[in-house]
């Protein structure tokens, strides 16, 4: 039996798409009436502090995040494989996001509207595509499609990841020991890191202080679409205002809603959207969590499980 456990989504159309996929196989929901022990699969999204209680049977935990970092910070995790979201569409939709602000702030966005404001004709020429180098900070699943992505646009790339990688056209590097290599030649610094104890905090005044200068007009530019825990908020108000950083794509944030007394939300070189980067769709959401359960009870391994040791 499958149990929904999602908070902050629409549950039912969830459960009603899962039941028909999965069927005759039981999916059921809190408040439906089951015997715990009879939950083998329990399907989650920020879950209640007693979500797993009584369910001493369970086979795997299914996340519907891609991101594990809060479910893994879960105090009753049980000790049962968890097996994390990856799918094309949630892939295509963070490229999306990261292609859209990649390109808007290679082309200066930020002093052409300022400009515009001002009545300002002042002719500027943004490098080529080819001039700027985006550098791509976690090489997973969303890294390497938003590298594939940008690489038919024509930028330069390059990517920083835990361990070494090899992908065409893309300069790679690996590890803290070559983390200011990777910095140096950056012009755009894009985020997709999963968030560990190694990597909170990382978006920081003096990771910003070493990326490099004099390439993009006004400044090198970070683009954070993975987690708020990666970035220290007072550092990049400090480094868009004294010119260390030329502007800030943010869709998450260290407190989520965005306290509306946050300084980010003024800046005229910060841009803020909702944590909706990339959602999680239905269609191919139910798809994919259907077919985990049915190869798992046909004997099949599950796939993208989560490494517990390291985090993600
Ligand atoms: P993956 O697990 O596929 O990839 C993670 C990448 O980060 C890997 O390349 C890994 O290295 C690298 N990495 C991990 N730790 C370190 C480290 N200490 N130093 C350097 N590199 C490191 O994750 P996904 O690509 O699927 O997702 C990335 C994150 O995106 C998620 O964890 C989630 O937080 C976020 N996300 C945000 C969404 C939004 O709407 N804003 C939506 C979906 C996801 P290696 O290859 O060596 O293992
Ligand atoms: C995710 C997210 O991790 O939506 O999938 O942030």
């Amino acid at each position: 039996m499958l149990l929904l456990h999602l908070t902050d989504i629409d549950e039912a159309r969830w459960a009603e798409r899962l039941a028909e996929a999965l069927a005759p196989y039981r999916v059921v929901r809190r408040g439906d009436d089951f015997d715990p022990a009879e939950i083998h699969y329990i399907f989650v999204w920020k879950p209640a502090p007693d979500a797993f209680e009584g369910l001493v049977n369970l086979k795997a935990v299914l996340s519907l995040g891609a991101g594990v970092d809060a479910l893994l910070a879960h105090p009753n995790l049980p000790d049962v494989p968890v097996v994390r979201f990856v799918d094309d569409d949630l892939s295509q939709r963070m490229s999306d996001y990261v292609v859209a602000h990649v390109t808007m702030h290679h082309r200066l966005y930020t002093r052409f509207r300022a400009d515009q404001k001002a009545h300002r004709w002042s002719q500027l020429y943004p490098p080529a595509a080819a001039q700027t180098t985006v550098g791509i900070m976690g090489l997973g699943v969303l890294g390497q499609d938003a590298a594939r992505r940008l690489g038919a646009l024509g930028f330069t790339l390059r990517g920083w990841s835990r361990t070494p990688k090899s992908i065409d056209n893309v300069e790679t590097f690996a590890g803290e020991d070559s983390f200011d290599a990777f910095l140096s030649g950056t012009d755009i610094l894009v985020n997709l890191l999963p968030l560990t104890s190694e990597t909170r905090g990382i978006l920081n005044y003096d990771t910003f202080a070493r990326l490099r200068r004099g390439r993009l007009d006004g400044g090198p530019v970070i683009v954070n679409a993975a987690r708020g825990g990666h970035q220290k908020e007072a550092d990049i108000v400090k480094a868009l205002g004294d010119g260390t950083l030329g502007a800030a794509s943010l869709d998450v944030f260290e407190v989520e809603p965005l306290p509306s007394e946050s300084p980010l939300w003024d800046l005229e070189n910060c841009y803020i959207t909702p944590h909706i980067a990339a959602i999680s769709n239905t269609q191919t959401g139910v798809a994919y969590f259907s077919r985990v359960i049915r190869d798992h009870e046909a004997g099949k391994p599950l796939i993208n499980t989560v490494d517990r040791s390291r985090g993600y």
